[in-house]
């Protein structure tokens, strides 16, 4: 019995002391989760080798698009060790809070410039202020913030997307013209991009001023697709289902375009060229030009992502006391099945 008693001991003191144990390291072990998920941005190893070159902090907002690898790689390319760079990548998957704190990150590493894409145009005040308390000069690429002074901000390079909205209305009119539909009611339905953001902002209310003179265009809905294929095909396919007659889509970007397209075959709705949905598109890259050329896009809007050198001869400037524009526009086409064939060789995105 006395042995019994002395086994139970033994077993309850063992297990209670691994509970015990367990405690103390469980919050331990969250804890150092929490720390390696905030600190995702990799550090700047501040060694000999790095000395003589100019760290960057880059804040890319995700990767939502063939476009935003397009993007990202371009500005890699030019920012390179070989060119008299460090740079340090982070992807804040679409959310503003990371990228927030890959800002901080940035700060707290005093790395010598920020570049940054924006995700959504507001809420960057008190990150870019401390960003300026420390020095650190900031490079607004692609999309824009929306700030109260903006000397939080060093330059801005980017692309006009209130233009490209017009450019797609107007590419409607002279399309409806050629038809002579002109007068015809029009049913447009628009899948926006990431609500915010200055591309979504800049080709909604670019489309929606051309739209606005003519009173037989209906937009029937609008709805986000955040930029993506998935979340197009979704938003597509409940436009499908409850308009029966859709004339025109407008897509805010090749990704949700082939979301929609998809949602369009399986629905058995006819698109393009020959179909009953014209289809209006952004960006321009390759995979999608293929389908401009294929007539199952009508007309694609471009929009450049090739930033990088913009960026490195900005630094260059600054690094010299010279003074730089406070923007840059990239230049951009418009493709239609009459002049895509041309730009589709040699396009590497
Ligand atoms: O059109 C889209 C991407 O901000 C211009 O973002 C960029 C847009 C681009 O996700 O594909």
């Amino acid at each position: 019995m006395k042995r019994l008693l002395e086994r139970l001991e033994e077993v309850f003191f063992r297990h209670v002391g691994a509970c015990i144990l367990l405690l103390c390291v469980m919050p331990l072990i969250f804890v150092g989760h929490g720390i390696f998920r905030e600190i995702e941005v990799e550090q700047a190893p501040f060694d000999a080798e790095t000395e003589d070159l100019i760290v960057v902090g880059f804040s890319q907002l995700g990767s939502e698009s063939g476009w935003r690898t397009a993007h990202t790689l371009s500005v890699q390319e030019a920012l390179t060790k070989d060119a008299g760079y460090f740079l340090i990548f982070n992807n804040a998957r679409q959310m503003q809070e990371n990228q927030i704190k890959a800002l901080r990150s940035f700060i707290s590493q005093r790395v010598d410039y920020i570049v940054f894409a924006p995700v959504i145009e507001s809420g960057w005040d008190t990150v870019l202020q401390e960003a300026k308390d420390a020095g650190i000069p900031v490079i607004v690429i692609d999309r824009m913030v929306n700030v109260e002074d903006d000397s939080l901000y060093t330059t801005w390079i980017g692309t006009d997307a209130r233009k490209e909205g017009e450019k797609a209305g107007r590419w409607l009119e002279r399309y409806l013209r050629e038809r002579e539909m002109q007068s015809e009611d029009i049913n447009i339905v628009v899948l926006q991009g990431t609500i915010g953001s200055t591309a979504e902002i800049g080709r909604t209310e670019g489309f929606r001023k051309i739209a606005d003179f003519h009173k037989n265009w209906h937009i029937l809905e609008s709805a986000t697709g955040d930029f993506t294929a998935a979340k197009g095909k979704e938003v597509m396919e409940k436009m499908l289902r409850r308009y029966p007659n859709i004339d025109v889509l407008v897509s805010q970007n090749d990704d949700m375009t082939m979301g929609a397209i998809a949602a369009m075959q399986e629905a058995g709705v006819s698109f393009g060229e020959d179909g009953e949905v014209a289809v209006i598109s952004f960006d321009a890259i390759y995979d999608a030009l293929e389908m401009v050329d294929a007539g199952r896009i009508n007309v694609d809007i471009e929009c450049n992502p090739v930033q990088g050198a913009y960026i490195d001869e900005i630094i260059r400037k600054l690094e010299n006391g010279e003074t730089v524009e406070k923007s840059y526009i990239v230049e951009e086409n418009i493709f239609t099945k009459d002049n895509v064939a041309e730009f589709l060789e040699g396009r590497t995105y």
